[in-house]
């Protein structure tokens, strides 16, 4: 439609500047971020970094070099993945990920902060344990699973972590347990938490967390814009 708009002189383009969004697939932040993005259908163009060969152009305008990274208009930046994901909502929130009645949003914020602050840093410690730390790797997978039994705890009320409808907090941290039953998948289905189970596999089995976890090489400075937006569009 709009290349034959083009094509027939129609109308007069400006060019759209999307946002760059700086990402790496299988960082679970950045999953969150594209969630985001993805269900606001904010289109950006994707840059995927390779954690070892930072492009320049990330390290210039975000010196702390964590992905995602979404420069908006080529002047504001926003660095942290919890922002880009409640920034995304901002500009658009057809499922409803923000709307909760107002008691609620203190829990919520302090459910993804006990998930940022306390939880990652024990799933770090089991995902990252040496092979001859196994006490050490098993001591943090237990410190995991305190939280991991509040999240249960939550779902078996309802079918998501704020009721029967998913928030912005379900998204926020199902990347995260995500990384934490892939360390060792079989031994997580054994355990006692078949409502966190139900609720990872329901939502990783959906079209949106596939379309997040599409592959992409990673961003040369001379490639033509990757326009994403959930999914591969044409540029
Ligand atoms: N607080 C940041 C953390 C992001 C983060 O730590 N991302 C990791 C990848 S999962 C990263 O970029 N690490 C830098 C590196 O590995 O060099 C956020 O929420 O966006």
């Amino acid at each position: 439609m709009l290349k034959s708009l083009i094509q027939t002189g129609s109308v007069t383009l400006t060019r759209v500047e999307h946002p760059i969004l700086y990402s790496f697939r299988r960082c679970p932040y950045a999953m969150r971020a594209r969630l985001g993005l993805s269900v606001a259908g904010v289109t950006v163009r994707l840059r995927e970094v390779a954690l070892k060969n930072k492009p320049a152009a990330l390290l210039q305008i975000s010196p702390k070099a964590t992905v995602p990274v979404l420069v908006l208009a080529g002047v504001e930046v926003i660095h942290e993945s919890l922002d880009i994901l409640l920034w995304a909502l901002a500009q658009n929130d057809p499922a409803g990920w923000l709307s909760t009645d107002g008691p609620q949003l203190a829990l919520m914020a302090a459910l993804v902060a006990e998930n940022d602050q306390v939880f990652k840093g024990h799933l770090d410690r089991y995902k990252y344990a040496s092979r001859d730390a196994v006490e050490e790797a098993h001591a943090a997978r237990d410190q995991c699973e305190v939280f991991l039994f509040q999240l249960d705890e939550r779902l078996r009320r309802g079918s998501y972590l704020f009721g029967e409808r998913p928030s912005y907090v379900d998204m926020a941290i199902l990347p995260f347990v995500r990384q934490f039953a892939h360390v060792d998948l079989a031994w997580f289905h054994t355990r006692p938490y078949s409502a966190l189970i139900r609720w990872l596999d329901g939502l990783l089995a959906g079209d949106l967390f596939a379309g997040v976890m599409t592959k992409y090489p990673p961003w040369q400075p001379q490639d033509p814009d990757t326009l994403w937006s959930g999914s591969p569009l044409e540029n």
